[in-house]
């Protein structure tokens, strides 16, 4: 089974500004649209969409949840997040305008994890955790939890031996380098943290891999994403450079979960990876072409695969 894990999920309001966004003016809004918000979520939306079976769980504030939970069920995900009383569904605000140029994000904090609430989220949710399943830890929690409780999460996960995949940043994306992982993808800003080093292109990326091998012995496959610009994926055996095809980015809020639901997707179902990644590009790339920031159109997914471009690296 694949279970994701948010551990500070949200709910997006999107609004769409007419004309393009300018400081000083009044931006009228054109139309406000709720939708689901944080990441994990975001992977099992986009996991749901195309079929496959996974169990959305998490932590969520009592006050908001229903409207989260609705918006899930559009989408064909039934979550089952440990509730916290007294404590709210955090709002993120979403705002596109005609520039083409993507989209603005304003986020809210969200409460804090303390160990307790991991406790709980554990015996509650993820006792029958297996060698058999994929964990996907997607998004920080809130900025206040410590590392010490997101390692008491990562030390559970391990014990039970999961295929973890893990899309945090920062100070917890460092905790998560310490263990056995079976995919990260990090972006090229985070993966030049890991590696020690600025990172301005594809090819630089690939070249701080084969430098710091032996630094990241331990995960299994790495996806660094330059938005746009496309994409590499790094194993000891094999490296490959994925080019998306030009688009008409409309809100790529939630794109890069849209993608990481299509190597969790690929990966879990054994394609080879040119496959995986070429499925993984064309859900992104068809969720930045949607007004909202979840979801995609699957038609549009078969599409857009066949215009990926991949390259094999080393050939
Ligand atoms: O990636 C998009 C998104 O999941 C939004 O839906 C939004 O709610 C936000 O990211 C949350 O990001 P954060 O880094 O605050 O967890």
């Amino acid at each position: 089974m694949i279970y994701t894990i948010t551990l500070n999920p949200a709910v997006d309001t999107v609004l769409k500004v007419s004309k393009v966004l300018t400081r000083g003016e009044n931006n009228r809004v054109q139309e406000r649209t709720l939708d689901v918000g944080g990441k994990g979520t975001h992977v099992s939306c986009g996991l749901s969409l195309m079929g496959q079976e996974n169990i959305c769980t998490g932590i969520i504030g009592n006050n908001g949840k229903e409207t989260l939970i609705g918006l899930l069920k559009d989408y064909g995900v039934e979550a089952s997040f440990l509730e916290v009383e007294n404590e709210s569904v955090r709002d993120t605000f979403v705002v596109t305008d005609e520039s083409g140029d993507g989209s603005y994000m304003i986020t809210e904090y969200g409460f804090e994890i303390s160990k307790e609430l991991t406790d709980l989220l554990i015996s509650k949710k993820l006792r029958d955790l297996t060698t058999e399943d994929t964990v996907v830890l997607s998004g920080n929690p809130s900025l206040q939890t410590s590392t010490e409780v997101f390692n008491y999460l990562l030390d559970y996960l391990e014990e039970r031996g999961v295929r973890l995949v893990a899309d945090v940043s920062g100070v917890y994306l460092q905790e998560v380098l310490k263990r056995e992982i079976f995919l990260i993808k990090p972006n090229q800003f985070e993966f030049g943290e890991i590696v020690g080093s600025e990172l301005n292109s594809l090819e630089d990326c690939i070249e701080a891999y084969q430098k710091n091998k032996d630094l990241l012995s331990n995960i299994k496959n790495i996806s660094v994403s330059m938005g746009g610009s496309g994409s590499v994926f790094l194993t000891k055996e094999e490296v490959y450079l994925f080019t998306p095809p030009k688009i008409n980015v409309i809100n790529d809020t939630g794109s890069g979960d849209a993608y990481v639901s299509g190597l969790v997707y690929g990966l879990h179902n054994q394609y080879a990876i040119p496959k995986v990644g070429k499925i993984a590009t064309a859900i992104g790339a068809a969720k930045a072409e949607e007004e909202l920031s979840t979801g995609f159109d699957i038609r549009r997914v078969e599409e857009l695969e066949h215009q990926v471009i991949c390259k094999r690296i080393g050939e």
